[in-house]
């Protein structure tokens, strides 16, 4: 289980060249959770703000780790 900390987290969702989100395993997003006004197009990397919205994001940014796990 990961619990969000706070901070925004990457997830393995990616956009390809077609506009198409995939996860990294190839398997294409049916379901998506994008949080109002996303995806915006400002970047082609998925990334999950606290509270469990999805944004896209470039994918060349730095992010701090900003998840924990626990075994619960
Ligand atoms: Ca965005």
């Amino acid at each position: 289980m990961i619990v969000l900390v706070g901070k925004d987290l990457w997830i393995n969702g990616q956009e390809n060249d077609y506009g198409v989100w995939k996860y990294l395993d190839g398997t294409q997003i049916d379901v998506t959770f994008w949080i109002e006004g996303e995806p915006n197009g400002s970047g082609k990397c998925l990334r999950v703000v606290p509270g469990g919205g999805w944004r896209d994001h470039d994918c060349n940014l730095a992010m701090d780790i900003s998840a924990r796990n626990f075994d619960l």
